[in-house]
């Protein structure tokens, strides 16, 4: 351990057992019983945390059926009632942020200081930021009105941050929802169906189906849907984007990256490699838009690599519970093994941090030189902590490396001139481009790709209008008669 002692888990482990028989499902306001259990580890261990449900087509149908029942009262309360619910999480979510944050870390393998720091500050702002959309909608949108119920279908890599991003402007709007959380990670949605209940959200306004990608089909399909939400793999999005093509379901998805990291020869040295750090290492890499791509201006390449080299050796990899760790575990032996086979199978020069590691579930921090810009790890998401790097001699061919790639998600530039940078930042295609700094969230900037990375924003205005659509019908036009 680095720390002085580790975070106790003795809490989480307590609200575990609550579950003894393993976790239903959470339709219509309570626990089902639970059908078809699998596990759900503790990727730094392999302990087992809790059994979770494997939901059915039946048990989504049902969970659709509530969300329709209960969706017309909760669009026909008064915005500021449906905003009392929203601020009720919000407070509730930093009631329990401890808990949660220590749940999400034995469940996912992300440090604690993550967690805690970042994901669950994240998770309190959206709800909060919401409930003040949800008054204001109404009156800054007359003629809006909400789409239904949405399908909501997230990942393992921020499982609550997730949650949070798609169901908090889905309420704000007036819709009910049915969320899918991803099968590595299921256990802080369903704390989060217990708060939900202590904020006493009406029944049906909220459902979490728990399972793997056949449930999430299932949700997809279900006639009752009117929107999905999605985040998680292009070709995953890719299927959905097919399977409701002419179904008239709205559609947001948030799909992978390689977003490149630009660092011009007179940028702060020293800064960017701090920023490549969060970029790359933060939540050990499984980040849509990790700055996975460094791109290094030739004349100071090699002391940019040295610098880093240096640095990766410093960080501290073990225990996702201790408070001074860097990199936690790899959410799971199967993406363990996708990384591995990818970095084995890679050409070029591989520097690995010279970090104790602890055996089991974790990868060290890589660095890999001298790919070409066709290789396939310059191309492909690897979503696991290792860095690919390619020189450049100018801006324009920087700007080409950049966009050499079939994603769009975000960008970061490095440089002392202000010019330069922006010059240079409208031309990358992504959905956002950060100068001199890296990984810049907040619930009122909306976030979101172009090309492969997806399309439709969260978060912000463009956010909540992905959760509204024009009402009914329009008004017959009068004739007009001369
Ligand atoms: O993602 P999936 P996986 C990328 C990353 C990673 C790779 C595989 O490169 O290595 O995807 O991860 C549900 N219909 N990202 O396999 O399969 C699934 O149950 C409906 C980037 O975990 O896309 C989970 O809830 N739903 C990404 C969610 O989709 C389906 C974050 C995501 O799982 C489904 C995660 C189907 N046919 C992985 N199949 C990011 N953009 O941040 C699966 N799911």
């Amino acid at each position: 351990s680095y720390g002085p002692a580790p975070e106790s888990s003795a809490e989480a482990q307590a609200w575990l057992a609550t579950h003894p028989a393993g976790f239903g499902h959470f339709i219509d306001g309570t626990f089902t019983a639970p059908e078809a259990l699998f596990e759900s580890r503790n990727p730094a261990t392999g302990a087992v945390l809790a059994r979770v449900s494997q939901g059915s087509p039946a048990s989504v149908d049902a969970a659709v059926a509530a969300a329709r029942r209960a969706q017309p009262k909760w669009a026909r309360l008064a915005p500021h009632k449906r905003a009392q619910y929203l601020y009720a999480l919000a407070r509730l979510v930093q009631k329990h942020a401890r808990l949660l944050a220590v749940l999400e870390s034995l469940d996912n393998g992300k440090p604690i200081r993550e967690s805690r720091d970042i994901d669950l500050p994240l998770v309190a702002r959206h709800f909060y930021y919401h409930a003040g959309l949800a008054q204001l909608a109404p009156a800054e949108q007359p003629g809006m009105e909400p789409l239904g119920v949405c399908g909501a279908i997230i990942p393992w890599n921020f499982p609550l941050l997730m949650l949070a991003w798609k169901v908090a402007p889905a309420l704000a709007a007036g819709n009910t929802v049915v969320l899918k959380p991803a099968e590595y990670t299921p256990l802080t949605a369903l704390l989060f169906a217990e708060i939900s209940r202590e904020a006493g959200l009406p029944k049906g306004v909220l459902n979490i189906v728990t399972g793997d990608g056949d449930t999430g089909a299932a949700l997809v399909d279900h006639p009752g849907v009117d929107k999905i939400a999605f985040t998680g793999s292009t070709s995953v999005g890719k299927s959905i984007r097919r399977a409701t093509a002419g179904s008239g379901k709205a559609l947001t998805l948030e799909l992978g990256g390689k977003s490149p990291y630009i660092v011009f020869d007179d940028a702060d040295l020293d800064s960017a490699v701090e920023g490549l750090v969060d970029a790359i290492w933060f939540n050990g890499g499984q980040v849509c838009c990790a700055g996975s791509r460094l791109l290094v201006q030739e004349g100071v390449a090699e002391r940019f690599h040295t610098k880093l080299k240096r640095r990766m050796d410093g960080l501290r990899i073990g225990d996702p519970l201790d408070k001074c760790i860097d990199v936690g575990a790899v959410v799971d032996p199967v993406q363990l093994a996708t990384i591995t086979r990818l970095v084995d199978a890679s050409e070029g020069e591989k520097y690995t941090a010279a970090t104790p590691m602890p055996s089991g579930c974790f990868y060290p921090p890589t660095l890999i030189i001298g790919l070409s810009a066709a290789s396939p790890l310059m191309q492909e998401e690897i979503f696991g902590p290792v860095l690919v790097s390619m020189t450049f001699r100018t801006p324009a061919e920087a700007v080409e490396l950049a966009n050499n790639t079939r994603y769009g998600l975000a960008a970061t530039v490095w440089t002392e001139n202000v010019n330069l940078a922006l010059d240079i930042a409208p031309k990358l295609r992504a959905g956002v481009v950060w100068i001199n700094g890296t990984n810049m969230f907040d619930a009122a900037a909306g976030f979101g790709g172009v090309r492969e990375s997806g399309f439709g924003r969260e978060g912000g205005w463009e956010g909540l209008l992905a959760y509204l659509r024009p009402a009914g019908k329009p008004a017959a036009l009068k004739p007009v008669r001369a």
